[in-house]
């Protein structure tokens, strides 16, 4: 990927002066601004407004310490971030993350890919990102809690209903959103839809689990059907990643009729030629928190495979990513490409390295962005805060058709865009150009800010 528009590479080459030590950051900004020259070139007056430099740098950026005692009484401390990046079209709105991997740059390449994905959900949200460098593997749900409750102490100084709307992501799930939303409640003496991913007894929306990985088989099942006339029906599908996202990604694909063969996390992967078995998959993960390789003691007639990236061996017509960034590289890409894969669609946020996507788009595979393809579960949450908003409750049916009819229309919107500024099928043009038109116009409409 390259940029030969010469504001652009200005605004590049600024980023990269400024921050030559963030890459995760470096190759999210290269990402948009390879494909935003079109747009930039028929509205000359965003680079008098000095727009692109002001949408590369984050409106506010915290860096927190968060200490808590283990179950040992030993203190511990960790560095904790929220980065507000862009608040154009709503409050910022975002996951947070807990990883030993978590550093600024990786959180700030996160809330940069977070403006345009929902700005594709057509909801009035912001872009924003946090997490820490906590690892809660092997941690003790009193420790999860202290952690939770020193982290939101500090972060609750930052974030409101209105100013900024924490989910979750990577390490935060149901337990964590519980913990931080109590500590919230308890510092603020109010009852408000700060957070989402709550749970259903305390204002969380019915269908928020499911709405990353349905809402992925929903875009790929238009996308095939518009752009192949095609469907996931019997197609051999492999998914990475045993989290949130891969497993309502498989529940979805295995309803819609694909087999999918794989899961995976980050010490190997399980193959399992028959289909996975959900049941047994959720068993270990949302129960036990267990490994993926505790999958093949109880189905013996299954595999499992050290180490993660294997999984891109194993042929398949899709492929879903959805454990993490830079997951699945060129050499992977390849190997995919070589065994006849015929669509690469995101659940992870940038899971394929830049030249990897390029691979999949050069060899006519049909490509789905992540900002595009895993919106759905930004766009539940939107849904969440409009039924705190209203103090009341959809049904499951109606969250799903809500979701089902957003993901079809980032779908058409995208491709459209892409159509429409002489790139055709390439859905990540048509992502960044859809999701980046609606953010120029507001921050034009504001004014210098
Ligand atoms: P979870 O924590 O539920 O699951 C993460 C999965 O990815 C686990 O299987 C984990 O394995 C694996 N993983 C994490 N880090 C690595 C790594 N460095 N190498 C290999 N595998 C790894 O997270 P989610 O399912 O919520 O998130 C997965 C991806 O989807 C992330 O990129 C996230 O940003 C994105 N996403 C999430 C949304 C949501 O609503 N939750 C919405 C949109 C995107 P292990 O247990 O070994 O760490
Ligand atoms: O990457 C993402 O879109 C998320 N982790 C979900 C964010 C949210 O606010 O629901």
């Amino acid at each position: 990927m390259s940029i030969h528009n010469p504001y652009l590479q200005k605004i590049y080459q600024q980023v990269c002066d400024r921050d030559p030590n963030q890459p995760e950051f470096l190759n999210a900004v290269m990402e948009v601004l390879s494909t935003l020259e079109p747009v930039i070139e028929r509205h000359p007056e965003y680079e008098a407004a000095g727009l692109m430099e002001r949408l590369v740098e984050p409106e506010r950026a915290v860096q927190f310490r968060v200490a808590w005692q283990d179950d040992q009484g030993k203190t511990q401390v960790n560095r904790a971030f929220r980065v507000q990046f862009n608040s154009a079209i709503g409050p910022y709105k975002g996951g947070l993350r807990l990883h030993p991997s978590v550093n600024l740059s990786i959180i700030k390449f996160l809330a940069f890919e977070q403006i345009f994905k929902n700005s594709l959900t057509g909801l009035p949200m912001g872009g924003g990102k946090g997490g820490s460098d906590f690892d809660p593997k092997g941690k003790s749900d009193a420790e999860i809690m202290r952690f939770c409750q020193s982290f939101m102490t500090e972060l609750s100084r930052y974030i409101g209903p209105e100013t900024d709307v924490p989910a979750g992501d990577i390490g935060v799930g149901a337990r964590e959103i519980g913990y931080l939303f109590g500590q919230y409640k308890r510092l603020r003496n109010e009852y408000s839809g700060v957070l989402t991913g709550k749970g259903l007894t305390f204002g969380g929306s019915l269908v928020r689990t499911q709405a990353t990985g349905y809402g992925l088989l929903y875009f790929v099942q238009e996308m095939l059907s518009v752009m192949k006339n095609d469907s996931v029906k019997d197609k051999i599908t492999v998914i990475s990643g045993s989290g949130n996202v891969a497993i309502y990604a498989a529940e979805k694909a295995q309803e819609l009729g694909a087999k999918v063969v794989t899961l995976s996390d980050s010490n190997g992967y399980i193959y399992d030629k028959n289909g996975i078995q959900l049941d047994i998959v959720k068993q270990i993960k949302e129960v036990r928190r267990g490994r993926i390789r505790e999958y093949v003691e109880q189905v013996p007639t299954a595999e499992y495979h050290e180490g993660s990236r294997g999984i891109w061996r194993v042929p398949c017509e899709i492929a879903l990513p959805c454990a993490t960034q830079n997951e699945l590289l060129l050499e992977d890409a390849e190997k995919l490409i070589a065994n006849g894969v015929k669509v690469v669609a995101e659940g992870a946020n940038m899971p394929c390295s830049l030249d990897a996507v390029a691979a999949f788009q050069k060899a006519g595979v049909l490509y789905a962005p992540g900002k595009a393809a895993n919106a759905g579960g930004v766009a539940t949450s939107g849904l969440e805060m409009c039924q705190n908003a209203m103090k009341y409750s959809w049904s499951a049916q109606e969250v799903d058709q809500k979701l089902h009819d957003i993901m079809v229309n980032i779908f058409h919107n995208t491709y459209n865009a892409a159509k429409e500024y002489g790139k055709e099928g390439n859905l990540l043009a048509g992502a960044n150009i859809a999701g980046f038109e609606k953010i120029a116009q507001a921050m034009m409409a504001q004014g210098v800010l």
